[in-house]
């Protein structure tokens, strides 16, 4: 019950004084803004099919040039924020990314940072800041804040990523915009080469590369193989999961949005308690059930759905003889560094 004092309940000559000189009185609004016990959330549970998006992106393909569109994306809007916000969540973007064969989208750079995960096709690359990172199933590319990007394709089938950016973060900021740029020179180097092998990395006096973004491409074969390692090293852990790091510091692989793996054993059932940032997962192998109060998705291969914060999920493995893989992308960067984040293992606030 909001036992506070209303606007009906002041004279209307007083509310239009206090709004001539753009003043607001809190109280009426005070629990609209501070709700008890649990954010208001805006995000709501939703999930996008791979096999509604392809054919709606391939028709993009036939009616827009790339020419015309730059980017030729379909946004994976929350209808829960109207879709003409295009944002997931808070924080989180997505969009499915089309680029057809010899086809190139050219360099720009921008504030919000980026992350491809390559859903479908071969022979993609997206060169960053320099370097050729080639797209496979499953690979994981960075674009974070400021670096040049530009998508070019030299194979022969339509290729089709997923992109998750903190555009409305930014955007809400007032902080969001690009600047353009010409087709980039590819210098020698491979980030992905050097760090892909965990423990080990270039020694310092030759070749600690003193980059904020070390390494730029994560290749799905070596994600899906820790993983793997991980869940037959310990075969009683539940929640086999990778977190994309900058290999030289261990922190987050990008500063505001948080990228992981996760694998399902064949048949499991994992239920993870609530925690305050909404969080997406994508199914790169396999088919996975998730499951929230209220909302049941069945994920198919390269299905994708967004889970606003604060809510326990289950996720099931609908296979009980193969594992399932999936992607998460997350705000949990951007909680921690705020101080908010916040686990409720009892699904109780546990206010940090
Ligand atoms: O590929 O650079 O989905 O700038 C939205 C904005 C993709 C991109 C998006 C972008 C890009």
């Amino acid at each position: 019950m909001n036992d506070l004092g209303r606007l009906e309940d002041l004279p209307a000559d007083y509310v239009a004084a206090l709004r001539e000189r753009n003043l607001v009185p809190l109280w009426p609004s005070l629990r609209g803004v501070l709700p008890p016990q649990i954010p208001t959330r805006q995000t709501r549970p939703t999930h996008w099919a791979y096999a509604d998006i392809k054919p709606l992106l391939l028709k993009a393909g036939e009616l827009t040039p790339i020419e015309k569109a730059e980017r030729r994306v379909l946004v994976l809007a929350n209808p829960g924020h109207t879709l003409e916000k295009m944002q997931a969540s808070a924080a989180l973007y997505l969009g499915m990314q089309l680029l057809l064969p010899g086809e190139w989208a050219p360099s720009h750079r921008h504030t919000p940072n980026a992350v491809r995960m390559v859903v479908e096709g071969e022979g993609a690359w997206t060169t960053v800041d320099g370097e050729k990172c080639p797209m496979s199933r499953g690979d994981l590319i960075l674009t974070p804040t400021g670096r040049w990007h530009e998508h070019g394709h030299d194979g022969d089938q339509p290729v089709i990523w997923l992109d998750v950016l903190d555009l409305p973060l930014m955007y809400y900021l007032e902080v969001s915009y690009h600047l353009n740029g010409g087709r980039q020179d590819v210098k020698p180097g491979r980030g992905d080469r050097v760090y892909a092998h965990g423990g080990v990395l270039p020694t310092p006096v030759f070749g600690r590369s003193g980059k904020r973004y070390p390494m730029l491409r994560y290749a799905w074969a070596e994600t899906k193989a820790a993983l793997q390692a991980i869940a037959s090293d310990q075969p009683e852990l539940a929640h086999v999961q990778v977190t994309y790091v900058n290999p030289e510091t261990g922190e987050d692989a990008e500063n505001v949005l948080g990228f992981h793996a996760l694998m399902l054993r064949p048949g499991q059932t994992l239920t993870l308690p609530a925690r305050s940032p909404a969080c997406v997962y994508h199914a790169i192998e396999g088919r996975a059930r998730v499951d929230v109060k209220g909302h049941g998705f069945d994920l198919k291969e390269a299905d994708t759905c967004c889970i606003p914060g604060y809510t326990p999920t289950t996720l099931t493995n609908a296979s009980a003889s193969a594992p399932a893989f999936l992607f998460i992308a997350d705000e949990s960067p951007l909680h921690r560094k705020l101080g908010v984040y916040e686990v409720r293992p009892d699904d109780q606030p546990a206010m940090p």
